[in-house]
């Protein structure tokens, strides 16, 4: 009788465990309350992709990203992609890593359309940021959300720095070079050195004297090579102006000048971007020809952009398709200062 009773309750206990061992991999199992067995999965993920890792620029604005994913707890993802091959493949292995969005800085404005069919393809939002994608017409994607600089104003306040500097040094025009620094393939680039030369020539700087000097590549050593040839070419100059559409872009120039002998005194250069690129110039104890910068904002552009990312992930909350942000201009005087 008594092993009856025992045999029959363990013939029950057996039943109630099978039946719980069945739903064990199950995470919305009835019996679990409050398990975190599922956390690790739900984070949310989100990709940070730059074209040229190496440019402090990029640097700052993954260290911002990286400020909003400590704060509000999503995991980034930072790629360095400087070709197309490397661009697309990444978004893959994003979605394979269970990302859902990214944010980019393309190494090329025209892999817009495949970058977009991709994302579409993994089901990963995306906002480009600092470079706007060019579609196969030609024309600026204006459907794919934005986050860049307001490139001809910022290049305005970079022409009208070296406009009252020159000013201030008094120098003969007719012996003034301007080296206008071009990467016209990049709109955003073009655009910063059309706005420079446009005040320049406004306030009176002579067209004959404006040397445009093409970059080959939109770094230091393009625009090194570049300026050289430039500079060789023209010896009667005696005295240079520099504008170009980052910090690379005119400190190259810069040492180009300076191995021909011209220094500080004779060179006024105004870059982009006023990242550490530009502070180690201001840090040196002698003044170099690169007198100015023009410094943006790395924060909203990592900092903000990760945040909209993450709020359109959790929220559902769109950004706006496109934003502008501004620059102020960044010397030795107040570098110290706008660092902070
Ligand atoms: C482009 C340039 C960068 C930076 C950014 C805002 O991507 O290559 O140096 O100026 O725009």
């Amino acid at each position: 009788m008594f092993n009856k009773k025992i045999l029959s309750i363990s013939l029950v206990l057996i039943l109630v465990v099978g039946i719980m061992l069945s739903f064990s991999n199950s995470t919305d199992a009835w019996w679990v309350f409050g398990g975190d067995d599922s956390k690790g999965q739900d984070k949310v993920k989100i990709g940070f992709l730059v074209k040229q890792p190496e440019e402090s620029w990029f640097q700052d604005e993954w260290k911002y990203a990286q400020q909003a994913a400590d704060e509000l707890g999503f995991e980034l993802i930072k790629i360095g992609a400087s070709s197309g091959e490397e661009v697309l493949s990444a978004i893959d292995n994003l979605a394979a890593q269970g990302a859902q969005g990214f944010v980019i800085c393309t190494p090329d404005v025209k892999l817009g359309p495949a970058i977009a069919a991709k994302a579409k393809l993994n089901d990963l939002k995306l906002i480009s940021v600092d470079d706007r994608f060019v579609g196969s017409n030609g024309k600026l994607m204006e459907d794919v959300h934005h986050v860049g600089i307001s490139a001809y104003n910022i290049g305005k306040l970079s022409g009208k720095t070296l406009a009252e500097q020159l000013k201030v040094r008094g120098w003969d025009l007719e012996k003034v070079g301007y080296l206008k620094m071009t990467y016209d393939q990049l709109p955003t680039i073009a655009e910063r050195t059309y706005g420079a030369t446009d005040v320049l020539l406004d306030s009176g700087f002579p067209e004959a004297n404006v040397f445009e000097t093409p970059m080959r590549t939109l770094d230091t050593e393009g625009s090194f090579d570049a300026a050289n040839s430039a500079i060789t070419k023209n010896s009667d100059i005696e005295h240079w102006l520099i504008a170009g559409g980052n910090d690379v872009s005119v400190i190259g120039a810069v040492r180009a000048l300076e191995g021909q002998g011209f220094n500080a005194t004779d060179v006024i250069g105004v870059g982009i971007n006023g990242s550490n690129f530009a502070i180690n110039e201001f840090e040196k104890d002698e003044a170099t020809g690169f007198y100015a910068t023009i410094k943006l904002s790395a924060k909203a552009h990592g900092y903000e952009t990760a945040t909209m990312m993450y709020n359109w992930i959790t929220n559902g909350e769109e950004p706006p398709k496109v934003t502008w942000t501004s620059g102020t201009l960044m010397n030795r005087a107040n570098y110290q200062e706008l660092m902070n």
